[in-house]
């Protein structure tokens, strides 16, 4: 059976797009891989955090996965401080990457711009994503559109380690969806929607009360023309929000376009809300159950014991590549 790993952030509570990008097709492929999903918690604090809040970002990025539809039967779910596997490989990651192919990612140019005060992990975040990848000798890896560059990275990284060293590590793949990799900001439709955008407005939270998703999504920037139709480059707010309903409802674009011709942005809206809401309120419902329970700590505890054994058996082979530590006499 082949495996997949993927990663969220618990950089703020997940927002529609990173359903629709990601854990939406989470659920779908556990049936045919041996999955790990992980909560990168490590990743997260390459900026800065409040403990509390990201504490509890934490465990909400673990209700999430669940009432998405991971099933802990099937798949692992965990944290990825308590694998410590994970950092012991990205720094040996780190010793084989370099400063100019790290200074090159988009992530790290956006997330640095205009700041004096960068931290060293920003820049070599990547390595530490490499290392969970290269770990559970990944094949396939879901995520959506903004990650292709750091997965061609852990790709190069693999590939020098297997020549330099000793082939062991898979060459994964990145699994991008056709429609819903990227999701844009409801505020500023040419940036992607985004957990941690300081604009509230400009993402539907998954945690959202339907009142508030049906407000955010009145208020999302259009244009003046009144003509529901996809054109990315000139409609891109239009585009956006027919991308949204065609994920969630699974009309094709084409259909929804027809369904709105001649009507205006007002009725559209409308249904772009309810079919969003009609998406997000079985997977709230589910979360309100988990989110207190010690049901939820023991799939975690579960989940870290099933990775740490796959990942240490790597993290082992890797050391003894590189020659660290010792052979016993
Ligand atoms: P942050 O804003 O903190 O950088 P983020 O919202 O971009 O976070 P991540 O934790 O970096 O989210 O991403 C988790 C997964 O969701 C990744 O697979 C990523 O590709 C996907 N994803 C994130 N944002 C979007 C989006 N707007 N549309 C589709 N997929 C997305
Ligand atoms: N970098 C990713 C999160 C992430 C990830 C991973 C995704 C960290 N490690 C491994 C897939 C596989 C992001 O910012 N979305």
């Amino acid at each position: 059976m082949k495996t997949i790993f993927s990663g969220i952030q618990p950089s703020g509570i997940l927002t529609l797009g990173n359903y629709l990008g990601a854990l939406q097709q989470f659920a779908k492929l556990q049936n045919d891989y041996e999955c790990y999903f992980c909560i990168v918690d490590e990743h997260a604090i390459t900026v800065p955090q409040d403990r509390l809040k990201l504490r509890h970002n934490i465990r909400s990025l673990a209700a999430l996965y669940i009432a998405s539809g991971i099933d802990p039967e099937k798949s692992a779910l965990f944290i990825q401080s308590e694998v410590p596997a994970h950092t012991q490989l990205g720094w040996m990651m780190q010793s084989i990457s370099y400063m100019g192919e790290l200074e090159r990612m988009t992530q790290f140019k956006d997330k640095s711009a205009g700041k004096n005060a960068v931290s060293s992990a920003l820049l070599t975040y990547p390595d530490l994503m490499a290392a969970d990848i290269l770990l559970y000798g990944t094949d396939l890896v879901p995520v959506g559109e903004d990650q292709t560059q750091h997965l061609e990275l852990t790709r190069n990284l693999a590939q020098r380690f297997n020549n330099k060293f000793n082939d062991i590590f898979t060459i994964p793949t990145a699994s991008i969806p056709k429609v819903g990799a990227r999701i844009m900001s409801l505020q500023e439709p040419t940036k992607k929607m985004s957990k941690s955008d300081e604009n509230d407005k400009a993402f539907i939270s998954m945690l959202d009360e339907p009142k508030k998703i049906e407000k955010k999504i009145k208020s999302a920037v259009t244009d003046s023309e009144g003509v529901v139709k996809f054109d990315k480059e000139n409609k891109p707010g239009v585009s956006n929000l027919l991308t949204i309903q065609s994920v969630c409802t699974g009309e094709s674009i084409e259909m929804l376009e027809s369904k709105y011709a001649g009507s205006g942005y007002g009725d559209f809206k409308q249904g772009v809300a309810e079919a969003v809401i009609s998406v997000l309120q079985p997977i709230q419902a589910k979360y309100a159950e988990l989110i207190d329970s010690p049901e939820l700590d023991d799939i975690l505890d579960r989940g870290a014991e099933k990775a740490a054994k796959k990942a240490n058996k790597m993290l082992a082979k890797a050391k003894k590549a590189m020659g660290l530590g010792r052979v016993r006499k």
